[in-house]
């Protein structure tokens, strides 16, 4: 039986046991994800390039890149058929929103409600670059304290969150000591769902690393590899990928027009064309020389900074390339996007039954602890299935199962679902006949610590 099936024989009999409505529902929900695509969060701090990076995965520009008030609030891009914008507010019925698709973005006028009314937007979007996985736009992380930062990291890491993200793509600018203390203080055992297992490291806006020089991105991949190498980073996510999410937004929807900008560039003789692209109020100052109108020069400030214009420059005029299409091929693989993607198909993609599984049974050991169900109270008919809170309510606190298949080990208590999830996962990684204890649980939590007369002692919130 696959990880999925099994999973949802579990939420099975999860559903047997639970006959509240609202406990049914949650676990309708769960099972209902499981057949959806993988949902990988986009977290880090404001004007990490986030949003930029987003539409560099999709393919589109989708997400507003700009400090408009819905940059403030937790947004969902899911492919479908049709385009809506579902507004979740946290005191209210769903309801849909108007949109307006600019050049730019999807803009959602949110009416009447304030970003902090609003528990998520949904929006809908047909795009092929969605289809593998729903990515969620996050809200800057600016501090511990802050009301959006924390709403970000409680997709992430809320213990009663019913939709919480399978996988996390953390974006630094600089590895400074406050991202990873802050990335520590979520990493706890406590309150964290986020670990190596679904964690990835992007050291974003890569091109500003070299300081915009031409060889910027070289410099990056030596910064991302000590960084990866670093066993306090190791210890949060699995690896650090540099990228320069800019250029790899502009190469996925680069114009015919943006060309013709940067061949009038390319026309000038080199010394005119380095003493204007020195700096940015250079290329924006006046420029006799150059046919192009300032607001062209801000336009190409904006789409590809100062390292994209440099670079596409050259390109051109070295002869690299000679079309759109040719420039926007060359801006995607020197933006590192290709890197990235080779990442997240190898640790991600193709483990995307295993992460929405390990998802779907955290969130189902949340339903347990809030809601122990009716088991616990004697009032449950038992079910045949391998759930059986009333054992686990009554004695230790543990959920008795049976070992995951293939394994000799025999009944055995297994502390979480997740912890099934984590013997589960090893015993098809290493085909061994012992399944690991839940202490080695490569979900990365711990059991809870006992106490002497052998009940699960509360877990610390
Ligand atoms: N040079 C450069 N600028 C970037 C890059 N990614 C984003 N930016 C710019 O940084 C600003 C903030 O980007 P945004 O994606 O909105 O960041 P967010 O707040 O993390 O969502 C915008 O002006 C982007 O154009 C990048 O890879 N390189
Ligand atoms: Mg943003």
């Amino acid at each position: 039986m696959s990880i999925l099936q099994e999973t949802r024989t579990l939420l099975a009999a999860a559903t047997e046991e639970y006959r509240a409505p609202a406990d049914r529902e949650r676990l309708a929900l769960l099972e209902r994800r499981l057949a959806e695509p993988l949902r990988l969060a986009v977290a880090g701090r404001v004007k990490a390039g986030k949003s930029t990076l987003l539409n560099a995965l999709a393919g589109d520009r989708l997400a507003p890149t700009d400090a408009g008030e819905c940059t403030r609030v937790v947004t969902w891009y899911a492919d479908s058929h049709t385009s809506r914008v579902t507004a979740e507010p946290y005191d209210a019925p769903p309801r849909q929103l108007r949109f307006e698709r600019t050049e730019t973005a999807v803009r959602v006028d949110l009416a009447d409600l304030a970003p902090e009314q609003v528990a998520r937007l949904v929006v809908e979007w047909p795009s092929r670059g969605l289809r593998t996985a729903t990515l969620i736009d996050t809200p800057g992380i600016g501090s511990l304290t802050e009301n959006t930062a924390r709403r970000a990291w409680d997709l992430i890491a809320a213990e009663d969150e019913p939709t919480p993200a399978d996988a996390v793509l953390y974006l630094v600018r600089h590895l400074h000591l406050d991202d990873v203390d802050f990335l520590r203080a979520f990493h706890d055992d406590a309150v964290s769902r986020v670990n190596p297992v679904n964690a990835i490291g992007v050291l974003s806006r890569a091109d500003e690393v070299g300081a915009g020089r031409l060889d910027a991105m070289g410099s990056a991949r030596d910064v991302a590899a000590r960084m990866s190498a670093d066993p306090t980073v190791r210890r949060m996510v699995q690896t650090v990928v540099p990228v320069a999410g800019l250029l790899a937004e502009t190469g996925a929807t680069l114009t015919e027009a943006e060309f013709a900008m940067v061949s009038a560039v390319a026309r000038l003789d080199v010394p005119t064309a380095e003493r204007l692209l020195l700096t940015v109020d250079r290329f924006v100052g006046p420029a006799p020389e150059l046919d192009l109108s300032p607001e062209a020069r801000r336009h190409l400030l904006d789409r590809f900074g100062l390292f994209g214009v440099r670079l596409a420059v050259s390109l051109v005029r070295h002869r690299v390339v000679g079309t759109s299409s040719q420039l926007a091929a060359t801006l995607l693989e020197r933006s590192g996007i290709d890197d990235l993607r080779a990442v997240l198909e190898s640790m991600f993609w193709q483990r995307a039954d295993v992460l929405k599984c390990r998802s779907a049974l955290l969130a189902l050991e949340g339903l347990a602890r809030s809601s122990p169900g009716p088991a616990a109270t004697g009032s449950s008919r038992r079910s045949s299935g391998s759930w059986r809170p009333r054992t686990r309510s009554a004695s230790c606190g543990c959920w008795p199962r049976s070992a995951p298949a293939g394994s000799t080990a025999g009944r055995r208590c297994w502390s979480r679902p997740s912890a099934w999830w984590a013997a589960r996962v090893c015993s098809r990684r290493s085909a061994s006949d012992s399944p690991p204890t839940p202490t080695t649980a490569p979900c990365g939590r711990r059991p809870r610590p006992r106490s002497p007369a052998g009940s699960a002692a509360p877990r610390a919130r």
